[in-house]
C-alpha cells in the first residue's frame, strides 16, 4: 500500500493516468475518489507519525531556566515549553491526541486567570508551595502531586515559594479541537476570587466520605489535588503484601470518588511502583501514553528503542507500540493517556504479550 495516497498496489497505473481528467473535473466540484485514499483512512492497525521519545530532565531544565530569563509569565500568559513528539513537529502533540508541556513559574510570579473547554492535568516535577487556584479554591502543590483543572473552570497559578516551580501540563485540547468544541475566556481580574478555604475539596471528597446533600453535575473528580504523600504511602504499603503485576508492577489508577471511574473524563491517569529489580513483560494498547519518572532509575523498551530513565524524565509510548519496564531501584512512574475517551467509545484494545 502506498503510504501517502493509501492506494492499493492492485491499481493499474496506466488506467489511473487515464482517470486524471476525471479526478480534476470532480475535484473542481469538491468531489474526491475514496478509492485513492481509503486504505490510508481505514488502516489495518493504528497508524500514527507519533514516535517513541524520551526527554532527559537534565537536558530540558536549562532551557526552562533560560525561558525564565527571556519572558515573564505576564507576557507569555503561561511560560511553557511544549514537549513536541519528534514525529509530529509543530503540532504541539506528544501523542496523536494529547498535549504535554513543562510550565515554569518563578517566586513571586502569577500566571493570570483564564478558563477553557480543554481540561488540564498538572503533574508536579520540581519546587514547593506554588499554588493553583481552581473554581474559587487554592491548593498548594508539591512534587508528585496530581492536580486537575476541569473544563471551563477559572484557574490561575502563583509561586509563593522561594524556588522555581516546574510542572508537567497535560491537556486534551486536540480532542476538544477535533470535535470543534473549543472555548476560552480571560478573567476580568488578574486572579480569581478565593471563596473556599484551602483543603475544602479534600475534606468534601478526599477522605472516602461524601456529603449527603451534595449534588454532582461535573464528570470530573471533585478532588483536584491528589497529593503524592498519600499516593506514595499507598503504593509502598500495598507492595508489602500484594502480588506484583508481571506487566505493570504495582499500578494504581486515580479515581473519581463519586463515580469510581477515571478522575478526568478524557484523560486516564495512573501511578505505578516498580520494585527494585523488577523486569516487566511487554504489553501494548491503543492509547498512546506519557510517562513521568517520579523516583528511581530504570529502563523502558519502547518498540525498538531503549530509554534509560532517571527522576523527572519524561517518555512517550505511541499507540500500539509494545512497552516493557524494568527498574534498578524502587521506581515510581506517573502516566496519562486518552484511555478514558477510548473506553467510553468502545475503541480501547490492549494486548499483554
Ligand atoms: O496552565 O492554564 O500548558 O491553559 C497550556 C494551556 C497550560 C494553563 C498549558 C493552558 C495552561
Ligand atoms: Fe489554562
Amino acid at each position: 500500500m502506498d503510504q501517502d495516497t493509501g492506494i492499493l498496489p492492485s491499481v493499474d497505473l496506466a488506467a489511473e493516468a487515464g482517470r486524471s481528467g476525471f479526478y480534476q473535473r470532480a475535484g473542481a466540484q469538491h468531489l474526491a475518489p475514496l478509492w485513492r485514499v481509503l486504505h490510508g483512512l481505514v488502516t489495518d492497525e493504528p497508524v500514527t507519525r507519533c514516535v517513541p521519545a524520551h526527554w532527559r530532565y537534565a537536558q530540558v531544565r536549562p532551557h526552562l531556566m533560560e525561558a525564565c530569563r527571556l519572558i515573564s509569565t505576564e507576557e507569555a500568559e503561561r511560560r511553557v515549553l511544549v514537549l513536541e513528539n519528534p514525529g509530529l513537529p509543530g503540532a504541539s502533540r506528544i501523542t496523536q491526541s494529547l498535549f504535554a508541556g513543562l510550565q515554569v513559574i518563578l517566586p513571586g510570579e502569577v500566571a493570570p486567570a483564564h478558563r477553557h473547554a480543554a481540561s488540564a492535568l498538572r503533574f508536579i516535577v520540581e519546587g514547593r508551595d506554588a499554588y493553583t487556584a481552581v473554581a474559587g479554591e487554592k491548593t498548594r502543590m508539591q512534587p508528585g502531586d496530581f492536580v486537575i483543572t476541569p473544563s471551563m473552570t477559572w484557574h490561575d497559578h502563583g509561586n509563593e515559594g522561594s524556588a522555581p516551580m516546574v510542572w508537567l501540563d497535560g491537556l486534551d485540547m486536540h480532542i476538544v479541537n477535533l470535535l470543534g468544541a473549543s472555548f476560552r475566556e480571560g478573567h476580568p481580574g488578574r486572579v480569581q476570587a478565593i471563596e473556599r478555604p484551602e483543603g475544602a475539596a479534600m475534606a468534601e471528597a478526599g477522605c472516602n466520605l461524601l456529603p449527603v446533600d451534595q449534588v454532582y453535575g461535573s464528570p470530573t473528580s471533585p478532588i483536584f489535588n491528589y497529593p503524592y504523600e498519600r499516593t506514595r504511602e499507598a503504593l509502598h504499603r500495598l507492595s508489602r503484601f500484594r502480588a506484583v503485576n508481571a506487566w505493570h508492577g504495582h499500578k494504581m489508577r486515580y479515581v473519581n470518588p463519586v463515580t469510581g471511574g477515571w478522575a478526568m473524563p478524557t484523560m486516564a491517569t495512573w501511578m505505578q511502583l516498580l520494585p527494585r529489580g523488577f523486569e516487566g513483560r511487554p504489553c501494548r494498547a491503543t492509547d498512546g501514553t506519557v510517562f513521568v519518572v517520579v523516583e528511581g532509575r530504570g529502563t523502558s523498551l519502547v518498540g525498538g528503542e531503549r530509554f534509560d530513565w532517571a527522576p523527572h524524565d519524561i517518555f512517550v509510548v505511541p499507540s500500539w507500540v509494545p512497552v516493557q519496564h524494568s527498574a534498578q531501584d524502587d521506581a515510581v512512574l506517573f502516566s496519562y493517556s486518552d484511555r478514558a475517551v477510548q473506553e467510553k467509545l468502545g475503541l480501547l484494545r490492549e494486548e499483554m504479550l
